[in-house]
């Protein structure tokens, strides 16, 4: 079958029949493979594309993570898919946006698998140690080039999302074996990748397409409460150096607070952490 006539690997009219959704996923476009979801949203997102646009494909064949790492997207066994968002928010609270949704996910998936799944600073939503799913939020912002420009607005936001669903131990790289899980394999058995996304979506929706500036604390809040890492001791991974402190909190820029040794609070927007040993 050629590329041309090759059918969807679902059918989107019957997946959107089920998302119930006053926003997202009103427009829905479905790949059967495609390089990137969230590359591919951010060329419709500059051409104007409305707020809740969903893009989901079956496989992604240049997959990204934050700072241009890879993200594993093969055929058949998750789901990878984004989402715009055209959020009334003042800038400096769009670092806070993967984190909540990372604290919606967790729940969703808390719910669907019957076991507790965690976050972690900033992207990560965990079972155990393992991570299962990886969010990448990428902003635009118009009027300033950058969240730190006075007169910046944020234009729009495009929230991509990676769940692991049905891969067994050998479909992860070697390298990622020991810190990786899907679903299947927390559950032991195989789990219907269009029922986990029609119960995300219906969470996502009603957790960030009203009033956002209204609910972000509240969010927050729940954030904090899935976070084992938060008030201990850890160790924040930067490309120079390692910084140990108490995690103290999160901003509501969604920056990570740190009591230093020297008594000092410090916030950071990046790094790895880990419980310190
Ligand atoms: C992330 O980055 O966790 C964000 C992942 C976002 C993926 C979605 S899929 C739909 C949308 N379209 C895209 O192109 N991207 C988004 P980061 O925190 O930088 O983590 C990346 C690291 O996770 C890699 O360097 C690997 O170590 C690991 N990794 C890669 N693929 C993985 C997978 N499938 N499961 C678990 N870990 C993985």
């Amino acid at each position: 079958m050629s590329r041309r006539t090759q059918k969807p690997f679902c059918d989107p009219e019957n997946l959107q029949g089920q998302f119930l959704t006053p926003t997202l996923g009103r427009r829905l476009i479905v790949f059967n493979r495609i390089t990137s979801t969230n590359g591919f949203l951010k060329r419709l997102a500059r051409r104007g594309a409305a707020t809740g646009t969903l893009v989901l494909a079956d496989q992604q064949t240049a997959g990204r993570g934050r700072l241009g790492r890879q993200w594993q997207s093969p055929p058949a066994a998750g789901l990878w898919f984004s989402m715009l968002l055209r959020p009334r928010l003042a800038t400096e609270f769009t670092g806070a946006l993967s984190l909540i949704i990372s604290a919606v996910i967790a729940d969703g998936l808390s719910a669907i698998c019957k076991c507790s799944f965690y976050v972690k600073w900033p992207n990560d939503v965990l079972y155990r140690n393992l991570k299962v799913c990886g969010i990448l939020c990428e902003a635009q912002f118009s009027a300033g080039t950058k969240l730190t420009d006075a007169h910046s607005k944020l234009d729009y936001v495009v929230a991509g999302i990676g769940i692991n669903i049905n891969q067994r131990p050998d479909d992860f790289k070697p390298e990622w074996r020991k810190r990786a899980t899907s679903l299947s394999m927390i559950t032991g058995e195989p789990m219907d990748r269009q029922n986990v996304l029609v119960n995300l979506v219906q969470r996502l929706d009603a957790a960030l397409f009203g009033n956002l500036a209204e609910s972000m604390p509240a969010l927050l809040s729940r954030w904090r409460a899935l976070c084992p890492q938060l008030g201990k001791q850890v160790a924040l991974q930067q490309p120079h150096a390692t910084i140990h402190g108490f995690f103290e909190d999160i901003g509501e820029g969604g920056e990570l607070i740190l009591r230093l040794r020297d008594g000092k609070r410090r916030a950071f927007l990046a790094g790895e952490v880990s419980v310190a040993k």
